[in-house]
């Protein structure tokens, strides 16, 4: 029995706890396995998987063995994710470890900035007019306009919280800086945001964490289970990859949802 299952979409939110998983497996020996969802077949809605995420959206992490009885627990929630697999595998230093510390502070605050303000922003972009339940181009257009709003202020925040540090906290390990795991989350936004108007790493800040956190074996590995659509992200500035998306549902027109 591996330690982990995890339920994905290629692309998608459940991005984050495969990064994540892939970076525990790689160096600190942890065990996982993988079931993928097909969103085009609707299979996040069928009984079988509403059973284990009754929210009908990826990811959801099944952790095995939680109680040493032998009982499987599903988890969803990719931020809640992340910082549930930083606090079980503490050797692998992906959140500050002193609770009582100011980066400790740092840390929670950003994880909840990003899935608070930012993620929603992002669903908000992208699923407009599933989740508005509309068609009318003016309502899709004032929520799209919203929701970008909020996603270029968290660039502006974001970069200027990395100024003068090579990751969002500090987090520093035997006189080294390691990435936290809101360091792998806004790696995955930006990479959302590759089509839009205003890609994250046109701030040069966040064009710097992209580079470093993609440069790691773990995110080569991601993109090679996940067969990306765009596997040269982040390409230089200018440059426009694939429209794709966190998940575009079935059926709704590409060409809606991305700038020309
Ligand atoms: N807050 C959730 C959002 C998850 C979410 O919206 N996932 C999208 C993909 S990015 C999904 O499963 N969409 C399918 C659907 O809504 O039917 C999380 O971060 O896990």
């Amino acid at each position: 029995m591996p330690d982990y299952t995890l339920y994905y979409h290629s692309g998608s939110a459940s991005m984050i706890p495969h990064w994540l998983l892939l970076e525990l497996s790689h160096f600190h020996g942890i065990t996982f396995d993988t079931h993928s969802v097909d969103f085009s077949t609707g299979a996040q809605k069928s009984e079988e998987y509403l059973a284990i995420n009754p929210k009908g959206v990826v990811p959801t992490l099944v952790i095995h063995n939680n109680n040493n009885d032998g009982s499987s627990s599903s988890y969803t929630e990719s931020a809640a994710l992340a910082l549930l697999l930083a606090a079980r595998h503490p050797e692998a230093h992906l959140a500050p470890q002193d609770t009582q510390s100011p980066q400790y502070a740092k840390y929670i605050e950003t994880m909840v900035y990003l899935a608070n303000t930012v993620q929603p922003s992002m669903r908000d972009w992208f699923y407009a007019s599933v989740d508005a339940q509309s068609t009318s181009e003016p309502v899709i257009a004032a929520i799209k306009q919203m929701a970008a709003r909020r996603i270029r202020s968290a660039w502006d925040l974001l970069d200027r919280q990395l100024q003068d540090q090579p990751y969002l906290v500090q987090n520093v390990v035997d006189g080294v800086w390691q990435p936290t795991v809101a360091d792998f989350i806004v790696v995955v936004l930006a990479r959302w945001s590759r089509n839009f108007e205003e890609h994250a790493i046109r701030w040069k800040n966040l064009d710097g964490l992209v580079r470093r956190m993609t440069s790691r074996d773990s995110w080569v590995a991601l993109k090679a289970k996940e067969t990306l659509d765009d596997p040269d992200w982040p390409l230089g500035l200018g440059e426009r990859a694939t429209p794709s998306s966190c998940k575009l549902l079935h059926g709704e027109p590409i060409s809606s949802a991305f700038r020309d």
